[in-house]
């Protein structure tokens, strides 16, 4: 998989994922709106984000919905394979810096963020727009972040230009594009995108006991070589990515007999909070035949990759180990 094989994705291999049409965005007559159980209602211009302290973060974004074709039972849904996550530099300006600049209220539980893309569901009559929420406290974070620049450039048009917000450690829905509005309330968010959508539901016909998505689960992916590859005799590179939105990845192994056997991989990089990190292994291969790859990551707590998801009906959050297989000639 050429996208996961640069620290930094191109902006052509970045992943797209959208609800809805792209939306219009008029930068002259765009801004930013601060609302609901405030202070002082504020509305930023393009320039006055601009012009306020900018601070820079890594973070690489995975849609909860990242390789849910490998769930079975099959799940509906868009069926990615392993290239949802994408990553990049991120700049702009500190959520916290413009709450503060409205003045928090008391008793305000919960954040919303509202995109300016909107359309219909399949599964609710209405117009909607994508709008999610965050807990108060995870929107006071210091690294809770409305970017204005992906790579040193303005954000492109399609990754939410003109500005979006970054939650860091989160699957991708958390992150708002073409952010326009945000409210302060008082209660819990009820909109689809937060109770319909992006809850871990194991049951098709309830939803009494869901949890939200949030935080991205311990993963690691191969992105060399391919499912189904040849290879020739001699020396090969096993190499991939690893992640995760709780604790630090410390460990990925790699088993060439299926399972029974794991080494250790080498790091590519330091470990560095909220991004991927990449890592390699040396593969010594004398005899021809076929062979199955796996990966599985350790995290500092303890966690390792199983190999099993944990099913939902929406197919969130698959990180059960990886198995590839591949022929040597
Ligand atoms: N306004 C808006 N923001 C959005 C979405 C959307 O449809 N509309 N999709 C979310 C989802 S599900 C993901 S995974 C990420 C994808 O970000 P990207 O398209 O920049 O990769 O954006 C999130 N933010
Ligand atoms: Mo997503």
């Amino acid at each position: 998989m050429l996208s996961l094989s640069s620290r930094i994705t191109p902006e052509n291999l970045f992943y797209i994922r959208n609800h809805f049409p792209y939306p219009n965005v008029d930068i002259r007559s765009w801004g930013l709106c601060i609302k609901g159980c405030v202070h002082r209602e504020i509305y930023f211009r393009y320039d006055d984000l601009l012009k306020m302290p900018q601070v820079t973060l890594a973070v690489t974004l995975e849609c909860a919905g990242d390789k849910r074709s490998l769930f079975y039972p099959k799940v509906r849904g868009e069926q990615w394979g392993l290239g949802a996550i994408s990553h990049a530099v991120w700049m702009g300006v500190r959520l916290v810096d413009l709450l503060h600049l409205a003045g928090i209220q008391m008793n305000v539980r919960e954040v919303t963020f509202e995109g300016m893309d909107k359309g219909v569901r399949t599964d609710m009559p209405g117009i909607f727009s994508y709008k999610r929420s965050l807990p108060l406290e995870h929107a006071l974070n210091p690294d809770t972040i409305i970017a204005l620049y992906m790579n040193g450039k303005p954000l492109p048009y399609r990754h939410g230009y003109p500005a979006r917000l970054i939650v860091p450690g989160w699957y991708g829905m958390a992150s708002v594009k073409w952010l326009h509005r945000i409210t302060l309330i008082q209660e819990q968010f009820q909109g689809p995108f937060q109770v319909v959508d992006y809850v871990y539901n194991r049951n098709l016909l309830t939803s009494s006991s869901s949890n939200p998505v949030t935080t991205i689960r311990l993963n690691s992916t191969i992105a060399r070589p391919l499912d189904q590859e040849v290879l020739a005799k001699g020396e090969n590179w096993v190499s991939g990515t690893a992640l995760s939105g709780e604790d630090p990845v410390v460990l990925v192994e790699i088993s060439t007999d299926n399972g029974k056997t794991w080494f250790p991989t080498s790091w590519l990089e330091l470990h560095e909070p909220y991004s991927w990190r990449r890592w390699s292994w040396k593969w010594h291969v004398n005899d021809s035949g076929t062979y199955d790859i796996k990966v599985r990551a350790t995290d500092a707590a303890g966690n390792i990759q199983g190999d099993k998801a944990d099913w939902n009906v929406k197919g969130y959050g698959y990180n059960a180990i990886q198995h590839i297989r591949v022929y040597v000639d």
